[in-house]
């Protein structure tokens, strides 16, 4: 298993904008790891596992513990899925719109997970939870830290899907200068360690539609969240 390569310092010297992608993982961040396109490897796993879903908990748009509703809408699978109301961030073991527990991890979500974040040196992860976020034209995700986890040494893997999104990657105080990564289909993200806790979020989504997914952009975020 190919550590990931060394091109610090990344995001002083534009290396993550680059166009070219030599395949190996790119370095990030001391424990944040990108890896270009690794999720094509099962994507046809994915995108039925997503319609299998998403056809027992629909994606919804939830609202947040200001009052507004996300422009985001999401499910969850797993044994945990993050939910949002009035009184805060939460994960639930059941869909709060069924009352049933929410879909089983997919197989192939696991296994995503896993061998992603064995390659960016977690081995052993094993995720609990799956949130899917799906973006239409225009939806956005503020600035945020994820600290509704019980546990935050375990981390954290994206998957994003679909139309092409552009990341903000910002540091532990919200009010550090975030960097901006563009994220494509089938690519990984594994975020660990002092890494954990950065803020990030997704600029509003634009540009032209995916060739297979459409007008949207979908992200599956596996977490250790119990
Ligand atoms: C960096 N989702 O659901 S995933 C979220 O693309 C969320 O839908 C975004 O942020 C999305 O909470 C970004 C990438 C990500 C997820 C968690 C992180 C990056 C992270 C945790 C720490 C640092
Ligand atoms: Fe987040």
């Amino acid at each position: 298993m190919p550590a990931p390569t060394d091109q610090t310092p990344a995001m002083t010297t534009g290396d993550l904008f680059a166009d070219h992608d030599d395949g190996q993982p790119q370095r990030l961040a001391e424990a944040a790891v990108l890896l270009r396109g690794h999720a094509l490897a099962f994507i046809d796993e994915l995108l039925p596992a997503i319609a299998g879903i998403e056809s027992r908990s629909p994606f919804r748009h939830m609202i947040t513990r200001g009052g507004h509703t996300m422009s985001v809408a999401l499910t969850n699978c797993g044994a945990l899925g993050w939910c949002t109301d009035q009184r805060g961030y939460r994960y639930t073991p059941a869909d709060p719109l069924s009352g049933l527990p929410w879909p089983a991890m997919p197989p192939a979500f696991t296994r995503l997970a896993r061998d992603s974040a064995a390659q960016a040196g977690f081995p052993g992860f094993l995720p609990d939870a799956c949130l899917i976020n799906r973006y239409l034209p225009g939806a956005r995700m503020g600035l945020h830290q994820d600290r509704n986890e019980r546990d935050f040494s375990a981390p954290i893997v994206s998957v994003s899907l679909g139309m092409s999104a552009t990341f903000l990657f910002g540091g532990l105080k919200r009010t550090d200068k975030a960097a901006r990564l563009p994220l494509f289909h089938g690519d990984v993200v594994v975020w660990g360690g002092p890494d954990r806790l950065r803020h990030h979020g997704i600029l509003p989504l634009k540009g032209p539609p995916h060739p297979l997914l459409g007008a949207q952009r979908i992200n599956l975020t596996f977490r250790k969240a119990g």
